[in-house]
């Protein structure tokens, strides 16, 4: 099946899935490896990982080079953070292209100006698009995919934003008129009192997708009563990534010896594994001429 259609079924099915960060092709292969149906590709974590902040520093093309390397190393759909689409309607149906064009299933944007800031930073300077606007840039992606099944998630960010669940309601039904596949809705607070305002007042009427980051010790099972339709995992990759990097630079620093790091890294048959290093063994089986003799085989 195609990974778009593929994504489709994780919207549209009742029951709740779950997808999770990804920041280039390496972590995108473990999230497939692991079971996940899908990769949310973060824009936080894309930026880290590249030394740069979330606030679109990183340009859209960079970014998609490294969505490139994602698609092609897995076979389950990938969501893109889209941020804001990176300028107005038509910057994000050109990002839309370039996406699909890479096999990319989805992609999510959010109702803020460009250049973004990260949710949870800066509370006093998330300024939301204008609903008109922010709708006429759905409509724009959804005229221009070619791919009925691509999937154009529209995120509100009214909560972060700390306008009421009024604004959060009148903002995801706007977009689900516009032609949003899903609505995802954020919060930052750290109890699911928004999402679950929101939940009972949306009352199901657009699959709903949320970000758990800040809520995370509520129970799983919490999402499925509420009617939740798929869950993102939205930077963990990224963090575990860090701290195990963090840790073993240390030690190595601190020991001027990498003798005793060895046990507690991936081996490097793992690496080579990850990186399906067999199949180009069998492939230079296939296509390269047998090795030449060398001058010492001639003596
Ligand atoms: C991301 O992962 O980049 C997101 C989710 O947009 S959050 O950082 O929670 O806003
Ligand atoms: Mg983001």
């Amino acid at each position: 099946m195609k990974k778009t259609s593929q994504f489709r079924r994780i919207i549209q099915s009742p029951e709740l899935d779950f997808i999770m960060e990804a920041h280039n092709g390496l972590s995108a292969k473990i999230v497939e490896e692991s079971g996940f149906k899908g990769i949310w590709a973060s824009g936080l974590s894309i930026s880290a990982s590249l030394g740069v902040r979330d606030n679109n520093e990183a340009s859209w093309t960079q970014v998609l080079e490294v969505l490139e390397f994602m698609s092609d190393s897995t076979s389950i759909p990938i969501l893109v953070d889209g941020d804001t689409g990176y300028g107005n309607f038509n910057n994000a149906r050109r990002l839309l292209q370039k996406l699909e064009q890479r096999q990319i299933a989805g992609v999510c944007i959010e109702d803020k100006l460009f250049p973004k800031t990260n949710s949870f930073l800066n509370d006093n300077a998330q300024s939301l698009a204008q609903i008109e606007e922010f709708s006429g840039k759905i409509k724009a992606m959804k005229d221009t995919q070619q791919d009925d099944d691509f999937t154009v998630v529209a995120r509100v960010e009214a909560f972060i934003a700390g306008l009421g669940l009024k604004e959060a309601v009148k903002r995801a039904e706007a977009y689900r008129q516009a032609g949003a596949d899903a609505i995802l809705m954020h919060s930052k607070r750290s109890d699911i009192s928004e999402i679950e305002a929101f939940m009972k007042e949306w009352a199901d009427r657009h699959p709903v997708i949320i970000v758990p980051t800040k809520y995370y010790s509520t129970p799983t099972q919490r999402f499925r009563d509420l009617g939740v339709h798929a869950v993102i995992w939205a930077n963990h990759n990224l963090r575990a990534s860090i701290d195990a990097m963090q840790r073993i630079s240390r030690k190595i620093y601190q020991d001027s010896s990498i003798a005793e790091a060895e046990g507690s890294v991936a081996s490097l048959d793992e690496v080579f594994r990850l990186q399906n290093t067999n199949e180009l063994h069998q492939a230079e089986k296939k296509y390269l001429p047998p090795p030449s003799r060398t001058i010492g085989d001639l003596k």
